[in-house]
């Protein structure tokens, strides 16, 4: 790992405060990462202190008045440069996000490809910002739309996805012209400090001005600091649900913007037309990949019950072959979870599931002993519930799946819809019928609804976010800019008289 953070550029002792290039001094309090795959100590980051926040956000001021008159696709062309860059940092980027995360080399790697593939998406955006042109109700007018730069936008990420967050944000906010601070999650600051660098390069390459693209590492005052600053037109945070409301009641006291992206209760329906095998791995790696932790993770199954039994072995058969160890292995399945207090909210969510009358499949449980030393390490499990139970109404951040069974098609969609939460859901089915009602109006209530494939692993091209106490955010790609600019209408009177609209007469 040492040379993996040699070429990051990561030293023992980090600044967590930059303006791009320029680092900024700080003597905030210090945060060390841990690893969570060995225990083990990977370093310090100095988080940003109030002096620092100040120059941040007024350097981020000051560039942004510059940035947003660079044409769109000048602005483009750095985050093409950006990709470029990631494309050849993709594999210790990667191998970082797996050591400070814990997730699988794979899904490390896949979080720098999903950022690559954003800014290629920027790319081609930089060119199509587009706006709508009207029909004007007065003789010799023209009347258009266009989007202009916002300005600051305040970006809060979480552990889970320590890179690719972010990079969905700043890829589209800076073809839009607008300048960005990022304050990533505490227990992930390392990712962001490489990151940081590697952005800052580009940056310099192409004269960019220094606050374009800033980071302020730190704790959740530093979050509230950032809702609360009438400087930061749109806050974007993704996290929990307790967090997004904090956010969105602060930034909506200031009538500011912004855009949540919070948990998920994501479910599959397996149909008893569905492909059972294919299912299987729809249902397994949206359950246990990125450990349980990703928004989009698979935490209920409402199956059929013609096929509730046979998929249910199916099912405990596959966990039995899943392999959990250190994610840097290729070879294996399942790493840890981010910390001991995530642990500690896994082992007491199975507590509460076994009081309300669940009934476990897949027993849980801590690991211990060789490979496991950093005490991070559970195993994901299954337990049959009933919908109403108030842990299969909450999102545990935790690779714990619980098993319903249906009877009746709209009873498996009331059963879906039936929790707090409206990000990620897919039906298992060969049946049209079924699929496109799945899809209807009266089906999904979820920002992403799926037909035979999983509900994680959402591509970049799509809007991404969700319903209800997801916070109703779409991030990523489709029309998602747009909340990155501020729409504004013009019309313009190139007649020789002034006729005013809906009629109104007003001589002089
Ligand atoms: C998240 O967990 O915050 O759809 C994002 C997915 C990923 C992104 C998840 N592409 O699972």
């Amino acid at each position: 790992m040492h040379d993996i953070l040699q070429q990051l550029g990561i030293t023992e002792n980090n600044n967590g405060a930059s303006t791009g290039s320029n680092w900024v001094k700080s003597s905030g309090k210090v945060i060390t990462s841990f690893s969570p795959v060995d225990g083990k100590k990977i370093a310090d980051v100095v988080s940003a202190d109030d002096k620092a926040y100040e120059e941040v956000i007024n350097t981020a001021s000051k560039a942004f008045l510059e940035w947003r008159l660079w044409p769109s696709p000048k602005r483009g062309d750095v985050v093409r440069q950006f990709a470029e860059s990631l494309r050849k940092y993709k594999e210790p980027l990667g191998k970082l996000v797996s050591y400070e995360m814990g997730k699988s080399l794979q899904e490390g790697y896949g979080e720098v490809q999903e950022m690559i593939d954003i800014c290629d998406f920027a790319v081609g955006l930089s060119r199509q910002l587009h706006g709508l042109t009207m029909h004007s109700e007065r003789p010799g007018h023209r009347m258009y739309e266009q989007w202009h730069p916002l300005g600051i936008v305040g970006i809060i990420s979480a552990f889970n996805f320590p890179v690719a967050v972010w990079s969905w944000n700043t890829a589209l906010a800076l073809v839009c012209g607008d300048v960005c601070v990022w304050k990533p999650s505490e227990k992930t600051p390392l990712c962001a400090v490489a990151c940081q660098k590697i952005i800052a390069d580009v940056f310099t390459a192409n004269n960019v001005p220094e606050g374009v693209c800033n980071l302020l590492v730190g704790e959740r005052e530093l979050g509230e600091r950032m809702a609360a600053d009438v400087r930061i037109p749109l806050v974007s945070a993704t996290g929990s649900t307790r967090m997004g409301k904090a956010v969105g009641a602060a930034v909506g006291a200031r009538l500011g913007r912004s855009l949540l992206e919070l948990g998920g209760n994501n479910a599959i329906i397996i149909s008893k037309d569905a492909d059972l095998d294919m299912a299987l791995v729809g249902c397994v790696f949206g359950a246990v990949g990125t450990a349980g932790q990703r928004c989009t993770t698979t935490r209920r199954l409402i199956i059929h019950e013609e096929v509730y039994n046979s998929f249910r072995d199916k099912l405990v058969n596959a966990y039995k072959q899943l392999r959990i160890g250190n994610p840097l292995d290729e070879n294996v399945h399942v790493g840890p979870l981010i910390d001991k207090d995530a642990v500690k909210m896994y082992e007491d969510a199975i507590e509460r599931c076994k009081t309300e009358g669940g009934k476990f499949l897949v027993e849980g449980g801590v690991l211990k002993g060789d490979g496991y030393e950093s005490d991070c390490y559970v195993k994901p499990a299954v337990a049959e519930v009933q919908p109403h139970f108030n842990v299969v109404q909450h999102e545990t951040f935790a690779p714990i799946l619980y098993l319903m069974k249906y009877k009746t098609f709209d009873e498996a969609v009331a059963i879906q819809n039936g929790v707090p939460q409206g990000l990620s859901s897919s039906i298992m089915t060969l049946n049209l019928r079924e699929a496109e009602a799945f899809l209807s109006a009266a089906g999904s209530d979820c920002g992403i609804a799926n037909v035979n494939i999983g509900t994680s692993g959402a591509e970049i091209g799509g809007a991404f976010g969700g319903e209800k106490e997801t916070g109703g955010g779409r991030e990523s790609g489709s029309d998602a800019w747009r909340i990155y600019m501020r729409r504004q209408t013009n019309t313009i009177n190139y007649s020789n008289k002034l006729p005013l609209a809906q009629g109104i007469k007003f001589d002089l």
